[in-house]
């Protein structure tokens, strides 16, 4: 069973490829050169069957470098893709069920973006929870508002379960997330800045320090 490490989750995200230009399956390649705390594929407006073999072609590339493979919002692709887990939204499944559809073992996680949902998250049958946007963000849309780093502080303050930090992270931020009590941090653009995937990574890991 894979756990969550502290880190850097490293997010695939097709539409924010796409705009980089860059190949999702060959990033994803680049960013699994580093130790990371997971990988998340995220997809909001792909085909289900691009999506499935998308998925299907990551989960042995993360398996073979021992990080835990994610996917967003489909807890019927991580299971087809024999992925290690799935992150749920606030209107998607239910964590409860998207546990039982997973099993006992699976990675699951929840996004939050309030001190009240990471306080209503408490007794979610989750191992982990999102917790954002920290800082303004173009790759979601309809984002929900900022919550800064004094309010992950205070999410962090009020929470067993470990927070990703997400939205709006820059590899300059990364220090100040960490310092924040933030477990790991989410990435999606930032990793994606200057077209060179395989540096950027290291760059974040780097910066926000060793488990
Ligand atoms: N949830 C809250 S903000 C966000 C998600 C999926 C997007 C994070 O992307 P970026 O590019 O790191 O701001
Ligand atoms: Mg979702």
């Amino acid at each position: 069973m894979l756990v969550l490490r502290k880190g850097i989750y490293a997010i695939v995200d097709l539409d924010a490829c796409a705009t980089a230009g860059l190949d999702p399956q060959r990033t994803a390649a680049a960013f699994l050169e580093a130790p990371l705390a997971a990988l998340q594929l995220r997809a909001k407006q792909a085909d289900d069957r691009s999506l499935l073999r998308l998925a299907r072609a990551l989960a042995p590339l993360c398996r073979a470098a021992g990080v835990p493979f994610v996917v967003n919002d489909r807890i019927d692709l991580a299971r087809l893709a024999a992925a290690d887990g799935a992150h749920v939204g606030q209107d998607d499944l239910p964590p409860r069920e998207a546990r039982a559809l997973l099993g006992p073992d699976a990675l699951l996680g929840l996004s939050t973006h309030s001190t009240a949902q990471v306080e209503a998250a408490v007794d979610e049958p989750v191992d982990y929870l999102g917790f954002g946007p920290v800082f303004a963000t173009r790759t979601k849309t309809r984002a929900d508002p900022v919550v800064g780093l004094e309010g992950l502080r205070r999410a962090a303050a009020a929470t067993r379960h470990p927070l990703v930090a997400i939205g709006g992270i820059g590899l300059d931020d990364l220090p100040a997330v960490r310092a924040a009590g933030a477990y790991a941090a989410a990435l999606v653009a930032a990793l994606l800045e200057g077209g060179d995937p395989r540096r950027r990574i290291h760059e974040a890991v780097e910066r926000f320090g060793a488990g």
